[in-house]
């Protein structure tokens, strides 16, 4: 195991890594911003390094700036977190090429995986199912219209260096085709520096699914069952929850057998997350992957009984899956994980400020991922959340009350939060029926309007 570890991120994730860290015995070192002197992070580490001023670019995104730092605690290893330098190949070279353990996938994964259309097409050649599209990346406004026309109208344009949902456009007939296909083109190309497009048949209501992935360093991967993400807004996740209602103990293991062959195939090493959408007839369809551990990876962590952060620190030290998961996989019970972000509910505008108030509920079955306290700062210059409010449960029922009562709980003041959301959407008869896709938020809000 690595002597000392330095946690390139902030917030909640930053506090998660370090819980891991103690809890194996390893040194932490922490980063942080001018804006972050008094975050929680600084203070549980062993050591923090100021690397800069408030804004990202300046501070965790500074490649030169981390590194120095580790080379000057003297690290054996970085963990990334996620968002920031996460899924950055050129950071994971660099801390290769300075004698860093990069606690994530080589970055040649990472690489395949960021060219969206290269991961889709190393997934069909492993048999992985996946959408009926282009064969690789679309040269011309008349190769889209010649695709489109076989693989059948409403398709999806989707930029092959993309994600997050820019650069995408939902194209209904070839009438409106080329003026889709330069409006996507050229939002990707400023959004990602490379204007590239693929074309995917569109799925009109599709669920979120995605399945949590390990691997070791000596060629092993497991599948540790899926995740539920459809309640989102603007391709931020609301909500999350394992195991899903959809999918059954035969499509779980089916899935799992064909993504474990896939991604030993790749190479793959770490943890990563891999992406389905589910169609109206119940079908996975892989999207993408993403190569770090995931803001939602705490429900897995509830129905598994795997710590999925001291697992990536166990793995990059190399040792082997048999003997971090040295019992047969089960799914224990339901899991549920509210984001609470530092929002105001119905605008969705960023609330930064001073926390006046600030009361965590507890008790069987509650977790609660955090960094903030009373009276600590929310600042502007970074991601909104806050919390992660995670409920277990016997059964999802179970799980759902407990999150009612919990949210009932959390108290605070000073900011607005999402909380107020999320206990409108826990009374929901849909939500709670399990009825809902990745529209659910959109006939949400209109059904608020309306009563
Ligand atoms: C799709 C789709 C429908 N059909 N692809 C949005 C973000 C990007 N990662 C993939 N996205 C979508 N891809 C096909 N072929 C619908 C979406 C989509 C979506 C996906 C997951 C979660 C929320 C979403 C919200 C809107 C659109």
């Amino acid at each position: 195991m690595f002597r000392k570890v330095l946690i390139a991120n902030r917030g909640e994730i930053a506090l998660r890594i370090i819980s891991a860290c103690k809890e194996l015995g390893v040194r932490t070192v922490a980063v942080y911003s001018e804006a972050d002197r008094n975050s929680l992070h600084v203070r549980f580490a062993d050591e923090a390094i100021c690397i800069g001023p408030p804004r990202s670019a300046e501070s965790y995104l500074n490649v030169p700036a981390v590194i120095s730092a580790a080379e000057i605690a003297d690290v054996d290893a970085i963990h990334p977190g996620y968002g920031l330098l996460s899924e950055n190949a050129n950071f994971a070279e660099v801390c290769r090429a300075s004698n860093i353990k990069f606690i994530g996938p080589p970055p040649e994964a990472t690489r395949l995986m960021g060219e969206k259309e290269k991961a889709r097409q190393a997934m069909k050649k492993a048999k992985v199912p996946i959408l009926p599209g282009s064969d690789g990346v679309i040269g011309s406004e008349g190769e889209a219209i010649e695709w489109a026309r076989t693989v059948g109208f409403p398709v999806i344009l989707k930029a092959k260096a993309g994600g997050g949902g820019r650069g995408m456009r939902v194209v209904r007939s070839e009438a409106e085709l080329p003026n889709l296909y330069q409006q996507a083109s050229s939002e990707a190309a400023n959004a990602f520096g490379n204007g590239e497009l693929y074309m995917e048949k569109f799925i009109e209501r599709p669920r979120h699914i995605e399945f949590q992935v390990l691997a070791d360093e000596h060629g092993n991967v497991m599948s540790l069952g899926e995740r539920e993400c459809s309640i989102q807004r603007r391709h931020q996740k609301l909500i999350e929850e394992a195991p899903s209602l959809q999918v059954t103990p035969k499509m779980r293991d089916e899935i799992g057998r064909t993504i474990r062959k896939s991604l030993e195939n790749i190479g793959y090493q770490n943890a990563g997350t891999i992406e389905f959408l589910m169609d109206e007839d119940g079908k996975l369809y892989f999207i993408e992957m993403n190569t770090r551990i995931q803001v939602e990876h705490p429900v897995t962590e509830m129905v598994t009984g795997i710590d999925l952060v001291k697992a990536q620190l166990r793995i990059a030290s190399g040792e082997r899956l048999s003997s971090i998961l040295t019992e047969p996989l089960t799914i224990r019970g339901h899991a549920i994980e509210c984001r609470i972000n530092a929002e105001h509910p119905e605008k969705f505008t960023p609330s930064a400020g001073r926390i006046t108030a600030y009361n965590l509920p507890g008790g069987n079955g509650v977790r609660v991922d955090t960094a903030q306290y009373a009276e600590g700062v929310v600042p502007p210059y970074y991601d909104s959340l806050i919390a992660k409010l995670i409920c277990h449960g016997k059964d999802r029922e179970e799980a759902m009350n407990r999150m009612q009562r919990a949210l009932d709980m959390f108290v605070v003041q000073g900011i607005h939060t999402t909380i107020p959301l999320h206990q409108k959407i826990f009374a929901d008869e849909d939500f709670r029926a399990g009825k809902f896709d990745t529209k659910f938020m959109e006939h949400f809000f209109e059904r608020q309007k309306q009563s």
